[in-house]
């Protein structure tokens, strides 16, 4: 990639595009959480060491099979709605907010929000810094007149936002969309639900696309679909932690696999050794057992209830959802109780649910 990421330490702007900022996490911490994740029982690494370069790439085709509906639907959802979304969110602000998007990929959700809402800046995080870097240029050029900062960093795990001139005395409003909150198992997905709270701060609120639960076959053809592009998602991981971390994974000797678990209402994405063998990564001699799975990734679905109750735990109120025509999925607002700076008193007890046509 040709733009410079500016120091950790300053959000100085490039010459040619929009403020980015790096803060990926460096290699002795990859290289902890890789002997943390084998370390396990069964052995699983974050979810985030999908994403480098390749895996951001492949993860966007998985949006464009035929069976992983998520992307579109939640994309159309946004477009269809974000007017009433943006009015909701403006609700009882009394300044024009911050929209920060968590792990924002592409950055092609945001486009109806950043037009009806008109943040007085949009924040992107992202851990994949060269994606970062290319959406973050396509959206300036598509939104000239909102202030892009990008940061590069893994979300759940930063202290606060990079102190910024466009973000002081603002209310901020967080966007996660993609339903990733269901890669963190619930009692992590809890903690980064109150984790977003502290990002936010006084008065913030909480715009979150949460997947919901649908029949076995569906959801395991999303996860495993014919074009083989998931599964080529899960190897790139093996390719990476060779490339990043003296590996020496052989993936001939593993196999793909994407399981419905009912009672936790995940997806378990594994890649499965096919043999008894060991492996070398990070300086450590890992064995693996015949049929043993390298967890990649959860992906656990919440029915609206579920998410509810979960995002209450950690402080959250619901004041509105919207569903995709199918149901299969809901982008929720959320404000949280705690914290109301820079709002007027809501009321949190009514909100409103509404439904797309199919
Ligand atoms: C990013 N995240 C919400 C995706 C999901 O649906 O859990 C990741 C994914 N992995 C394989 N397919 C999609």
């Amino acid at each position: 990639m040709t733009l410079p990421l500016a120091d950790p330490t300053t959000t100085a702007p490039t010459e040619d595009g929009p403020e980015l900022v790096d803060l990926h996490p460096a290699l002795a911490d990859m290289e902890r959480l890789v002997v943390e994740g084998l370390s396990r029982h069964p052995r699983q690494l974050p979810a985030w060491f999908l994403y480098d370069a390749e895996g951001s790439q492949l993860f966007e085709r998985i949006g464009e099979q035929p069976e992983y509906s998520l992307t579109r639907n939640e994309t159309k959802l946004l477009e269809e709605r974000a007017g009433e979304m943006a009015q909701a969110l403006g609700q009882g602000i009394a300044k024009q907010p911050v929209l920060v998007e968590f792990g924002a990929g592409n950055l092609r959700k945001v486009g109806p929000l950043l037009e009806t809402l008109q943040p007085a800046a949009y924040v992107a995080l992202d851990i994949s810094a060269d994606h970062l870097v290319q959406a973050c240029r396509a959206l300036q050029a598509r939104h000239p007149d909102v202030p892009v900062l990008g940061v590069c960093c893994d979300y759940a795990n930063i202290d606060h936002l990079p102190p910024h001139p466009l973000l002081e005395g603002r209310p901020r409003i967080g966007f996660y969309p993609g339903s990733s909150l269901g890669n963190f198992d619930p009692p992590q997905a809890r903690g980064l639900l109150a984790h977003f709270a502290e990002l936010l701060g006084p008065g913030g609120r909480l715009l979150i696309g949460i997947d919901q639960p649908r029949e076995a076959a569906r959801l395991e053809a999303a996860y495993d679909d014919a074009a083989g592009v998931s599964s080529a998602f899960a190897f790139n991981l093996l390719r990476r932690l060779n490339r990043e971390l003296a590996g020496n994974f052989d993936p001939a000797a593993f196999r793909y696999q994407a399981q419905w678990e009912p009672t936790s209402s995940r997806i378990a994405m594994a890649l499965v050794s096919r043999q008894n063998q060991m492996v070398d990564l990070a300086g450590r001699r890992w064995s693996f057992a015949a049929g043993e799975p390298l967890i990649t990734e959860y992906s656990v679905k919440y029915t609206p209830e579920a998410f509810l109750a979960l995002a209450a735990e950690a402080g959250w109120s619901p004041l509105g959802r919207w569903s995709d025509g199918a149901d299969d999925l809901s982008i929720h607002l959320l404000a949280h109780s705690k914290m109301h700076a820079h709002s007027q008193e809501c009321n949190h007890a009514n909100p409103t649910v509404q439904r797309s046509q199919p």
